[in-house]
């Protein structure tokens, strides 16, 4: 049933579905001015021009993890520093694509091995090369963290967002982002510094194929190396009825992960925004997930890249590694 489900998710479809809870609602109007406003501000005089030019506030999105995550420790500054220097120095490297689960590295082996097991006898003492039980192969296996999410919610583009230094404004390139939805088709690994490894995943819903959803739910259910997923939400959009259906397979397959609010530079008012989220608190707190809340753009109104330290360190700690860290592979400049 739950891969019937899944499998509609990711296919090729561009169809709304009418929302049954109100999860699925969280649409962030634009603000419209009444024609009477509009009327009265046409016959205004001009105000007279400051010497001055008005700056508009930064928002500040630090806010709402604050206020959405209570129960979780917050990070220290120093955490903080350290953990924006491990993603400033560490090497990232492309490393594989795969278009079907048995092609992502060390599935052949360990589907060998787990044939391998079924015959040999319990109390068979064979090593492997490297003089380990299983192979060195599968011992050694980086922990990963997977990107998921909508097509276009900008999984791509965040990969890119974490891995560029907070003081520049152009991101990084290292995974290939596009306005049109459904631009990645394979799951796609990044190694970083080393350490662990970001898997961008392909989009479900528009644009997407059943192919793709086997792929992607294939991986979740059985990779190992898998640690954590983080699950993309544009703020702009909110929550729809695929998403609300991937949080209940993550859920029933005890799979850990995060909700992140991508595009927040795009959310045309915060109070209404903030609404929407406590009308939904009930099932955000049911998922256990933590709220992080990025924009990968920089625009006048929004003129920082918010979220990326604190989801810089949610992926050490759910690595199991210290903020402490260095990577082992350096960036060369
Ligand atoms: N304004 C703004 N645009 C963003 C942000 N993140 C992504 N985008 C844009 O959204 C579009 C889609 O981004 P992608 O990163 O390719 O999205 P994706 O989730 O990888 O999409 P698929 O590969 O199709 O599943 C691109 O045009 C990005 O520039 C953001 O935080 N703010
Ligand atoms: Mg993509």
């Amino acid at each position: 049933m739950r891969h019937m489900l899944w499998r509609r998710c990711f296919h090729q479809s561009s169809r709304l579905f009418a929302p049954t809870i109100d999860i699925k609602n969280i649409v962030f109007k634009t603000k419209v001015d009444h024609p009477s406003i509009s009327k009265a501000k046409a016959k205004s005089p001009k105000p007279l021009q400051s010497k001055h030019p008005k700056t508009v506030p930064t928002p500040d999105f630090s806010r709402l993890y604050k206020k959405y995550n209570k129960g979780h420790i917050e990070p220290t500054a120093s955490d903080v520093n350290s953990v924006n220097h491990f993603f400033n120095i560490a090497d990232i490297k492309y490393e594989w694509s795969a278009g079907q689960f048995i092609d992502v590295p060390g599935e052949k082996l360990r589907e060998k091995y787990d044939e391998e097991l079924k015959v040999r006898s319990a109390d068979s003492t064979k090593k492997f090369p490297g003089k380990t039980y299983v192979p060195f192969e599968l011992v050694n296996g980086l922990p990963e963290v997977a990107f998921l999410g909508k097509s276009n919610a900008g999984k791509s583009t965040l990969l890119n967002n974490l891995t560029t230094d907070l003081k520049r404004t152009s991101l990084d390139g290292f995974a290939r982002a596009s306005r049109w939805a459904g631009f990645t088709k394979t799951l796609n690994s990044f190694n970083v510094g080393n350490r662990f490894r970001i898997i961008d995943t392909p989009g479900y819903g528009f644009n997407s194929s059943n192919t793709q959803g086997i792929l992607t739910m294939e991986y979740l259910k059985n990779r190992k190396e898998l640690s954590r997923c983080f699950l993309l939400i544009s703020a702009e959009q909110g929550f729809g009825e695929f998403d609300v259906q991937v949080i209940d397979f993550m859920k029933s397959n005890a799979i850990p992960f995060e909700i992140v609010f991508t595009k927040m530079d795009k959310v045309q008012n915060i109070k209404d925004f903030e609404k929407t989220l406590e009308a939904d608190q009930e099932f955000l707190r049911s998922t256990m997930a933590r709220l992080i809340f990025t924009n990968s753009s920089v625009t006048k109104t929004c003129k920082k890249r918010f979220g990326i330290d604190l989801l810089r360190l949610i992926i050490l700690e759910s690595c199991g590694l210290s903020p402490r860290l260095k990577p082992s592979r350096k960036r060369s400049v």
